[in-house]
């Protein structure tokens, strides 16, 4: 009860800050997009990951307003970067979205007012949700992702693999893209099997007309062997670390 107490004013304190961690082309690692993941800035505790809190958000509910903010914030502050700067690669902005979040009964409608408000783009915008959001209550699941899309948004599944969905289920699903979870990446040097087991998953996705990002990327090794799989899209500490928003526009450039 003390952490919804003190969630609330955390929203209410504005405390809420955004990072930023670039998703690059493996090919020539030019920043395509950023992941927006939020953290609270606690004024005794210091800056607080979201392990230390989106739990206890979703229980409590605080994660609808939290969530809420996130997006309007994430939309803010890449139309900044977009609008007036052509020469920027930046093509989307990349938000997570609870579960509980994702159920609320104006979901569809909080994203369109969101994009009204900042003026961004609906293709500029893509949802990060999980696959047991997708197994579970799927009609109205399906409708609102299917809505989403017809605005232009486009949708993730984040961490692929660690859930229970298999690819053809979610062909069936109106989603765009796979990040792949970093468990699956972290072995593909030394493992035969878990590199032969990506490369099919990267294969089949593209034959689905998926895009693929593989999430975790923290060797120079692992960026070439997915590279050389054909998987197009990359994201972890070897490229960068969540960065602070004011970094951002500088690393967005085309490589000369
Ligand atoms: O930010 P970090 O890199 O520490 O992320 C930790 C976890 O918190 C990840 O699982 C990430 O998906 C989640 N997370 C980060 N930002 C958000 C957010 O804005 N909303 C939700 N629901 N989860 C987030
Ligand atoms: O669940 P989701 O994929 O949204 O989680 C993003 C989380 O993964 C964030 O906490 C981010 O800081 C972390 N992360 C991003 N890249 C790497 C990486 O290369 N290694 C590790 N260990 N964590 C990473
Ligand atoms: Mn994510
Ligand atoms: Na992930």
């Amino acid at each position: 009860l003390e952490m919804r107490t003190a969630l609330h004013e955390a929203i209410e304190r504005e405390q809420f800050v955004l990072q930023y961690q670039p998703i690059v082309e493996l090919a020539d690692q030019r920043v395509t997009g950023v992941e927006a993941l939020v953290r609270w800035q606690h004024p005794s505790r210091g800056l607080l990951s979201p392990f230390f809190f989106v739990e206890a958000a979703e229980e409590s509910g605080a994660i609808v307003g939290i969530g809420s903010w996130v997006i309007r914030e994430a939309l803010r502050q890449f139309a900044r970067w977009r609008v007036g700067n052509p020469q920027t690669t930046l093509r989307y902005v990349s938000v997570n979205v609870s579960a509980r979040q994702f159920r609320t009964v104006d979901f569809v409608d909080q994203i369109r007012r969101a994009l009204d408000e900042s003026g961004a783009r609906p293709q500029w915008l893509l949802l990060e949700i999980t696959e047991s959001l997708v197994l579970r209550d799927a009609e109205k699941v399906l409708a609102d992702l299917k809505a989403l899309r017809a605005m232009g948004v486009r949708i993730a599944i984040d961490d692929f693999g660690t859930g229970y969905s298999s690819l053809s289920y979610l062909r069936q699903m109106p989603v765009d893209v796979l990040k792949l979870d970093k468990s699956f990446i972290d072995d593909i040097l030394t493992s035969r099997q878990q590199h032969a087991l990506v490369d099919a998953i990267v294969t089949l996705s593209h034959n689905l007309d998926l895009a693929v990002v593989a999430e975790g990327i923290e060797e120079v090794g692992q960026r070439a062997a997915l590279d050389a799989m054909g998987c197009r899209y990359g994201q972890g500490y070897h490229f960068a670390k969540p960065l602070w928003p004011a970094d951002i526009p500088a690393l967005a450039v085309a490589p000369s």
